[in-house]
């Protein structure tokens, strides 16, 4: 858990002495009396749960370090001094802890021993009252003192209460240790301490630093000062890293197992002003966002409102300097860059939003607003239509969640059941005219249909593809070679005048018949030609040759009768056939091509059934 409250109010002291630990760990914090990085602490409560405490520093120079403290932390220990109450950096850090949203949380109002019974109850009223409207509203206020060791007691049943009621961390399964510290230790290597949440990590995992994408191997875990095979969420975690260098790591960075995240610079979030805020929230203001430990420049877009006030609240994109690591639903909170004051937080709704944000984006982001993770899986199909399975992984969801909820996958993709049967139904009208207008043709070119499935261009042709496949495994259309057609279409040349002229002339001619580039030259369509090659009417012997299949079968007869034992020569064939060379060798090679004799020097002989 974290600890929030004005600077000299006793969180550090408190810490102290709940642990037994002095979080207070710089030189310089020592001498000056003061926090001004994280510190760390840990103890076993009477329950015997073990808690971790990050204790933040409360100067307003070091926001910055609080910020990277709490951003990952959903359990607070707020502080007020009961001596001097309710101070700027206590409503500050109020309103910071507030936007990030608590699972749980106490109030220690602390240095009881220097006011008296009056005091102490007015100052539990005021803070009461300050927390109204809060996530911390129902949060037990202890008074307690440090220095006296009075109420010390009490707050840690407090802690161990409000554990016993908080809700269990989500496991997304999806790990993610935001850095707070990384230094190198003589002997074992480079270091990292941090927040992890989402998952587990274990010794021996390939690992990757994000945004930079360094891979390194984690070779050693430690919660709380302790070697673990395994840590889990949500813990304190020292990871001991191989293959990768202090300096390419640093404060705000993501240590994730590989491929699970995509680090973004763009985001679409519900953002709200902190209570108080004084200037509106602007499209032209220069702020930062502090997400996890990280903290970025950003420039804000409002969707619909120019301005936000306080009370007010926006859907927004969020665009940040450098990449972040971003879930679906974390939250944020936003200063000013330049007067440094807290303005806003908010929520997560898009971390892959399109690269145009369109006029129904307010529907799309308060759809998200109401979804839990398994709707989330189901409204990234539907907002798009379609989407990679492996995307819906990225952005935190299940495709398996979305085909639960009615997505179809197809080839990797998951699509709209309704984008499916309009494509579909286009595609079989399209398909049917073709069929109308070309009876001879086999089919439409893929191409083509490709282009007839989506009502545009498809945003991906492997998406197209994906579509031709499912529906060709459903039954709606036969794809063959290059073409795909309606699965009822046969070329037909059934009662066409042509076509018999075609059989005449090729039947009147043989055993000689004509060449096709001569049957072209006469005015047949090559159409024709190949519609009755495919229906059987002609049999295609050589690229330029078609004859009747009686012309085969009479080879056929002759090859059985003399193709054993001894075989026949092609001038033997060609005699018996009563035709020429040009068309006695294209038919035995039509016949070894088919498996029926086989060429054995001069002559062809029978191949064995
Ligand atoms: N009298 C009294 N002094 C306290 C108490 N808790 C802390 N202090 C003193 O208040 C000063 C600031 O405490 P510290 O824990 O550093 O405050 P932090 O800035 O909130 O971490 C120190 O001098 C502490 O000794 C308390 O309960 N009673
Ligand atoms: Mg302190």
């Amino acid at each position: 858990m974290a600890t929030a409250g004005h600077v000299d109010h006793g969180k550090s002291a408190l810490v102290l002495r709940l642990t037994g630990m002095d979080p207070d760990r710089l030189a310089e914090e020592k001498r000056r009396g003061l926090t001004i990085d994280l510190g760390f602490a840990w103890t076993t409560l009477l329950s015997g749960r073990e808690i971790g405490f990050v204790d933040v520093p409360g100067h307003e120079r070091f926001i910055r370090n609080m910020l990277a403290g709490v951003g990952p932390v959903r359990l607070v220990m707020f502080v007020v001094a009961a001596d001097e109450g309710w101070r700027p950096q206590s409503e500050e850090h109020l309103q910071i802890v507030d936007v990030l949203g608590v699972d749980g949380a106490i109030v220690a109002l602390t240095k009881r021993d220097l006011v008296d019974q009056d005091t102490l109850a007015q100052r539990i009223e005021d803070v009461r009252r300050r927390l109204i409207d809060t996530s911390l509203a129902e949060a037990p206020i202890v008074p307690c003192s440090s220095v006296e060791e009075r109420g010390v007691d009490e707050v840690g049943a407090a802690l161990d209460q409000m554990l016993a009621s908080a809700p269990q961390p989500e496991r997304s399964g999806r790990p993610r240790h935001f850095l707070d510290r990384a230094f190198t230790i003589r002997g074992a290597g480079t270091v990292v301490t941090g927040t992890l949440t989402g998952g587990p990590l274990s010794v021996g995992q390939e690992a990757e630093v994000l945004p930079s994408g360094h891979r390194a191997r984690i070779r050693g875990l430690q919660t709380h000062k302790r070697s673990l095979e395994t840590a889990v969420p949500v813990s304190r975690v020292a990871v001991n890293l191989a293959g990768t260098a202090k300096t390419e790591l640093e404060r705000g960075d993501v240590l994730a197992l590989p491929g699970q995240w995509r680090p973004t610079t763009a985001f679409e979030a519900w953002v709200r002003p902190v209570r108080g805020v004084e200037l509106p929230l602007t499209d032209r203001g220069a702020y930062k966002v502090y997400v996890g430990s990280a903290e970025r420049d950003a420039r804000i877009r409002l969707y619909g409102a120019k301005q936000l006030d306080a009370g007010g609240e926006s859907f927004a994109r969020i665009m940040v300097s450098r990449p972040v690591v971003l879930d679906f639903k974390d939250r944020f909170v936003i200063r000013e860059a330049g007067r440094q004051r807290t303005v806003a937080g908010g929520m997560v709704l898009d971390t892959d939003p399109p690269v145009r944000s369109s006029r129904d984006a307010e529907l799309r982001l308060r759809s998200r607003m109401d979804a839990d993770r398994a709707e989330l899986a189901l409204r990234l199909v539907l907002d798009r239509g379609a989407v990679r399975a492996s995307d819906v992984l990225l952005q935190g969801a299940q495709p398996q969640d979305a085909i639960h909820r009615g997505a179809v996958a197809v080839d990797g993709w998951l699509v709209d059941p309704t984008l499916l049967s309009q494509g579909s139904d286009r595609l079989s009208a399209r398909l049917a005219d073709f069929h109308a207008q070309h009876p001879l043709r086999p089919g439409m070119e893929i191409a083509d249909a490709r282009a007839s499935l989506l009502d545009g261009p498809p945003s991906d042709p492997s998406l197209a593809d994906a579509f031709l496949s499912h529906l060709g495994k459903v039954g709606a259309i036969v794809q063959h070679g290059t073409t795909v057609r309606l699965p009822g279409h046969l070329p037909s040349t059934a009662g066409r005048e042509d076509a018999e002229r075609l059989m005449a002339i090729i039947e009147g001619a043989e055993p000689t018949p004509p060449s096709v580039k001569e049957l072209l030259a006469k005015g047949f369509g090559l159409e024709l030609i190949r519609a009755a090659v495919a229906e059987g009417r002609l049999v295609r012997i050589s690229a330029d040759i078609v004859v009747t299949p009686g012309l085969v079968g009479r080879a056929e007869e002759i090859l059985r009768a003399r193709g054993s034992p001894s075989g026949i020569t092609v001038s033997a064939f060609r005699e018996a056939m009563g035709t020429s060379r040009r068309f006695a060798l294209p038919l035995l090679e039509f016949f070894d091509a088919a498996g029926i004799t086989r060429r054995q020097g001069d002559v062809r002989v029978l191949r064995e059934r």
